[in-house]
């Protein structure tokens, strides 16, 4: 169980909602936040917590001047400011909205946003192009997203092509970073990105300017139709066990229950 701070109970006069009366006279909104930690205590020193009264001032704020629709837009806003803060590994956030119009006596209604940094690792691959001006833009452009941060990158590997051999050379890389997207929201904002650098899909694993792919998310496990985490085929494609070696060697594979150091080397031999 990891370390928490909480504030509950906190008060605010908003005018979220969907219907003109809740937008002009505005009603009672009362919000809980949980913030999680490795852990608190180390050191007596305000500077080395996350200032609860700060914190809980600013959900207050947010409240009073927030123009959206939904409390579900609201409690996700505020959990991903609060994510941000000094050494918080995840937060809980419930908006509740106890006068909410609907229409005969209820006690209460709320929705609660839970957000988690997750350690997650990307492919990059190029073979049209300036393959490492390609590459160089995704890493630019995850780099600046608001919902990712520690970002760490690979060397560029120069690579032969895999699969389909008779296309050109690729340049690899490897990322790693912290963020709080869903699966599906992160693989949105990668296929956006090769979208920017002219990518087309004409043929399976024919030549690409960007190609990024969703190798690890943590310790998950996915299958939809859209998106298979870990990457299917990664271990045994050295273009992704190198790079990745250089920046996760000790990411376990959820599946093989290798490290990623290990998968790498028992490829080579
Ligand atoms: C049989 C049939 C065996 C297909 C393997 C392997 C297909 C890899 C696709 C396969 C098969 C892939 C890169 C690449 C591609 C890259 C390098 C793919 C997708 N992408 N080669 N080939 N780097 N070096 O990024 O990985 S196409
Ligand atoms: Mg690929
Ligand atoms: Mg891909």
């Amino acid at each position: 169980m990891k370390d928490t701070i909480s504030v509950t109970g906190i008060e605010a006069h908003g005018y979220i909602g969907v219907y003109a009366k809740e937008k002009k006279v505005g009603q009672k909104f009362i919000v809980d936040f949980t913030l999680h930690f490795g852990s608190i205590g180390a050191t007596d020193r305000l500077d080395d917590t996350v200032d609860y009264s700060k914190a809980a001032q600013r959900v207050k704020s947010y409240i009073e001047s927030a123009e959206c629709d939904l409390i579900e837009t609201a409690a996700a806003d505020i959990a991903r400011m609060l994510i941000r803060e000094n050494g918080v590994t995840g937060v809980s956030v419930t908006v509740h909205k106890p006068e909410a119009p609907i229409g005969f006596k209820f006690s209460d209604v709320s929705v609660t946003c839970n957000l988690l940094w997750q350690d997650v690792c990307l492919g990059l691959g190029s073979n049209i192009g300036d393959k490492r001006a390609h590459l160089d833009y995704a890493v630019a452009k995850l780099k600046e997203c608001e919902h990712c941060k520690d970002l760490t990158v690979s060397d560029y590997y120069v690579t032969s092509p895999y699969g389909v051999v008779d296309q050109d050379d690729f340049v690899n890389a490897c990322v790693r970073l912290h963020t709080y997207l869903t699966p599906l929201e992160l693989l949105d904002m990668c296929l956006a990105i090769e979208k920017e650098r002219g990518r087309e899909r004409t043929l399976r694993w024919g030549p690409r300017t960007l190609d990024i792919d969703i190798l690890l998310y943590g310790r998950e496990v996915i299958s939809s139709p859209s998106l298979t985490v870990p990457h299917p085929d990664m271990d045994r494609r050295r273009f992704v066990l190198e790079p990745l070696s250089d920046i996760a060697g000790d990411f376990i594979h959820p599946l093989i229950g290798k490290s990623i150091r290990r998968m790498s080397e028992e490829l080579k031999d």
